[in-house]
């Protein structure tokens, strides 16, 4: 190995819906963890491993922590994510603090600055705005930077300016990579060249599932969903992997709105979902999805240890 190779974890830290999890993919180049408008999409730890090309002469790896966004939770499952996230800021050599360029920094945002303040004022952080192609008032943008830049103060920030960055447009993201690698500690490689990812296809199987319920669902629903999974079959036959699962929703009346008329909605997210998991397994697959109401699932401790292993 390289003498002079860095690694290192680095957290990202956020409010939901900043685009932290388009943020791991994009550098990826690979789907490693769902994406959706609706908040709180993500609710586990999700390690994402970027190699830097050693044909550019930069010879080191990142490991990401993509995060459940912060917020003040409401039950259990929310209580998780809220420790998953504070765990994980902790566990990082480097905590990226993602907000966006467009919209003004917000109650949640300041809570969380003050938890770092409390919690790791010596940890090295950078400040990272995303969403930059949707800050068409210059105005904003600019007293963002400049709160961001006060409100950092105290905080071990690398770079005093916060980074402006747009996921969507792909802007922004090279620059990003190359603070990172300056201000990452020699290390070793964590992970070999071709592990993306610490999650199982099991897992990833389940989340793709879950993000066709969140695109294809409003309200309520969206935060009611689980996904369990009861057989993922790639044995019995050679061409087709067999996988079925329940959609975990609280009350009767979600259960109906899943389904939708005639089964279109549950019908609409079977084969959505599979046309993602197909791409991911390289492989034809069989779905069966099937609604399941598990009342109060979200503040039922075994229900919520059961998701959590049930596709490790
Ligand atoms: N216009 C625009 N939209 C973006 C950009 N980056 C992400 N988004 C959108 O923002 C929404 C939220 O993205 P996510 O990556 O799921 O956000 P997150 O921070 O991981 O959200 P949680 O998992 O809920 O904490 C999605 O609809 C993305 O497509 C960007 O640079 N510009
Ligand atoms: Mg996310």
């Amino acid at each position: 190995m390289q003498e002079n190779y860095k690694s290192g974890f680095i957290a990202l830290v956020g409010r939901p819906n900043v685009g932290k999890s388009s943020l791991l993919n994009e550098i990826l180049e690979q789907k490693i963890a769902i994406v959706s408008s609706k908040v709180q999409t993500t609710r586990n730890k999700i390690l994402g491993v970027y190699n830097y090309p050693s044909s550019i002469g930069q010879f080191g790896q990142i490991i990401f922590l993509d995060l459940p966004g912060l917020h003040k939770p409401v039950d259990k499952l929310g209580e998780s994510c809220l420790k998953i996230s504070f765990d994980g800021a902790k566990e990082a050599d480097i905590i990226i603090f993602i907000s966006e360029s467009n919209s003004a920094p917000g109650t949640g945002d300041n809570w969380i600055i003050d938890w770092l303040k409390t919690n790791c004022p010596e940890k090295p952080c950078l400040i990272v705005l995303n969403k930059k192609d949707l800050a068409r008032n210059t105005g904003r943008l600019k007293e963002n930077i400049e709160f961001y830049k006060l409100a950092f103060k105290g905080l071990n920030s690398l770079k005093p300016d916060p980074i402006l960055i747009s996921v969507a447009k792909k802007d922004g993201l090279d620059h990003l990579l190359e603070i990172i690698y300056e201000h990452l500690p020699l290390g070793p490689q964590y992970f070999p060249d071709d592990i993306p990812t610490n999650r199982s296809v099991r897992f990833l199987t389940t989340e793709l599932i879950r993000e066709q319920v969140l695109i294809n669902t409003a309200e309520e629903v969206p935060h009611s969903t689980a996904v369990e999974m009861i057989e993922f079959d790639e044995k019995s036959r050679e061409d087709l992997i067999t996988i079925r699962a329940f959609i975990l929703v609280e009350t009767e009346s979600q259960k109906g709105i899943l389904i939708g008329k005639k089964g279109q909605k549950i019908q609409r997210i079977g084969s959505e979902a599979r046309i993602e998991i197909e791409k991911l397994l390289s492989k034809k697959v069989f779905l069966d999805l099937k609604v399941k109401v598990s009342k109060k699932w979200r503040q039922n401790t075994q229900e919520l240890n059961k998701l959590a292993h049930n596709s490790d």
